[in-house]
């Protein structure tokens, strides 16, 4: 068996049955291998940029990692941006970049490449493997370090050499390390900060963000007072009827700074204590009160739930009923507004569907009109690099095995970046309605402008306009095999969505806004 046969083995004992690929010459023996041995799903993504993105949706709905295939140095470096907001987003992914075989690389042929160099600034756990006899040890440990709660980039370099050498052995999974326990002093200490003090807000994050851990939260809050928000950083989010309506802590570093003014006791589940996405003159980078003391109940390599239950029975919190949303709103007519759209989005979500937000400016006040919505999963970009919202809506829909109706809420400006992924749904025919808010503008850097002190003249300003050309998406979706059609009110959207909700193949609604 040569290397490459015993690493697609190894994965897929290990569980990692989804290979996200754009190949090269030295990645041909894993593909081959690919055909030799059944069981791993592979899917094609058109930049590497897409395979990174897709990677990190899977893991966010499918719960465990999927392996990527990436070709040398430069291929790494065009899915860095993606990996870069895997990593944000504590997302297990194990990151295969195929290599120079290792005789070749002195020679320092055209794709050589610092490639160990770029995989480290992305990755927690990096390795070259060296021997064929190795590579099946290395992979069962990439898939290992992947696993680590809550979940990390692994990076396997692999040389064409090592894949296509023979003296492969299958290896038997390495299991994870099981999350450190949560300490009965970090439970006594919460739940003392909230039996004594009246400005507690209690910090979610990570996995404290989906439905259980949010439920117990919530039972905490009603007990005592105390508040919940969702830290910017929440990745993944239960929302809809039936869960807890959590606020988000904003993106705007003032609307930040007030939310967070009056709480000068937070209790961090999961969490870390806020800061904000840039540094801007005269403002300060931290977005709570100087005063403001923290508690960490829960690290985010723990598990909130068990810290949470633990924190209800120590304040013997009753059962709590979820606020009732009201009844399902109707979708709204006329021009096109954030709140009209997210009203109508909350008439026609399908159960349990899976948002992408990359909405970017369009999308801040989509949270609390979307609650009454049937029950759903938000999928946020967190680590601020463009371009994810359309691959992660990608792997989210194969995670989901094609089941589970995606919508990605997709600003038009980032969505350039990543379009490509269009052409793998179409291929995968996956059930994912894209709502591409066309407004012809990177809208949100120009409220930067001002926040930074900058004053924009008409050169600094046409950076920030896409209108000149401006982009038909109808037949930039046509183009890549997604049937598309385009919405100038609310009311042709609302029918737009009702059709597509029912459709098994993708659909892209340019929403002109
Ligand atoms: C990889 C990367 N490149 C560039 C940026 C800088 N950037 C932040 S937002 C933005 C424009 C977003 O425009 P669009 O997606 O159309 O959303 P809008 O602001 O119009 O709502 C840019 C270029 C970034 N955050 N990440």
């Amino acid at each position: 068996m040569n290397g490459a046969k015993s690493l697609v083995r190894t994965l897929l004992a290990s569980g990692v049955d989804t290979c996200f690929a754009n190949p090269g010459t030295s990645e041909m023996h894993f593909v081959a291998a690919l055909d030799q041995v059944p069981g791993m799903n592979c899917v094609l993504g058109l930049q590497e940029n897409i395979v990174t993105g897709m990677a990190d949706g899977y893991f966010r709905i499918a719960g465990k990692p999927a392996c990527t295939l990436l070709h040398c140095g430069p291929g790494l470096a065009n899915g860095m941006a993606n990996l870069h907001n895997a990593r944000r987003a504590r997302s297990g992914i194990v990151n295969i970049v195929g290599d120079q075989a290792t005789f070749h690389r002195p020679f320092d042929a055209a794709l050589t490449a610092d490639t160990t160099g770029m995989a480290r600034t992305v990755s927690s756990w990096v390795r070259t493997s060296t021997r064929s006899a190795d590579l099946g040890r290395d992979a069962a440990e990439a898939v290992r370090a992947a696993r680590v709660v809550p979940g990390q980039v692994a990076t396997l370099i692999l040389p064409a050499d090592v894949s296509w050498e023979e003296g492969g052995v299958v290896s038997a999974p390495i299991e994870a390390p099981q999350p450190p326990g949560i300490d009965g002093g970090a439970i006594e200490g919460a739940a003392r900060m909230l039996r004594t003090q009246s400005d507690v807000l209690i910090l979610l994050d990570g996995p404290a963000a989906l439905s259980e851990a949010q439920a117990l939260a919530w039972r905490v809050a009603c007990a005592t007072g105390a508040s919940l928000m969702n830290s910017y950083m929440a990745a993944h989010v239960s929302r809809g009827r039936g869960r807890v309506p959590v606020e988000r802590v904003p993106y705007a570093m003032g609307k930040a700074l007030e939310a967070l003014e009056r709480f000068r006791h937070v209790i961090l589940v999961n969490a870390e204590p806020p800061v904000g996405f840039f540094g801007y003159p005269g403002m300060p980078s931290v977005q709570h009160h100087p005063q403001t003391q923290f508690h960490v109940l829960s690290r985010p390599d723990q598990d909130p739930v068990e810290a949470l239950q633990g924190l209800v029975r120590a304040l013997n919190a009753p059962q709590a009923a979820v606020p009732d949303p009201g009844p399902r709103p109707e979708p709204v007519r006329g021009a096109p507004t954030p709140e009209g759209l997210a009203q109508t989005l909350a008439a026609l979500m399908p159960d349990d569907a899976i948002v992408s937000d990359e909405s970017v400016s369009y999308g801040r006040g989509f949270y609390p009109l979307t609650h009454a919505a049937p029950p759903h999963d938000w999928l946020h970009l967190v680590g601020g690099a463009i371009g994810a919202g359309m691959p992660m809506a990608t792997g989210a829909a194969i995670a989901a095995g094609k089941r589970r109706r995606v919508i990605n809420l997709q600003a038009d400006g980032s969505a350039m970046y990543t379009l490509q992924s269009l052409w793998t749904q179409a291929r995968e025919r996956l059930p994912v309605t894209t709502v591409l808010l066309n407004n012809r503008k990177y809208n949100i850097l120009i409220g930067e402008y001002t926040s930074v002190g900058a004053i924009p003249g008409p050169t600094a300003m046409s950076m920030l306009d896409l209108g000149n050309p401006s982009l038909d998406w109808v037949r930039l979706a046509k183009g890549m095999g997604v049937e598309a059609a385009c919405a100038t009110t609310l009311d042709e959207c609302a029918d737009l969505m009702t059709s597509s909700f029912g459709m098994s193949a993708p659909f892209l609604i340019e929403l002109m806004v």
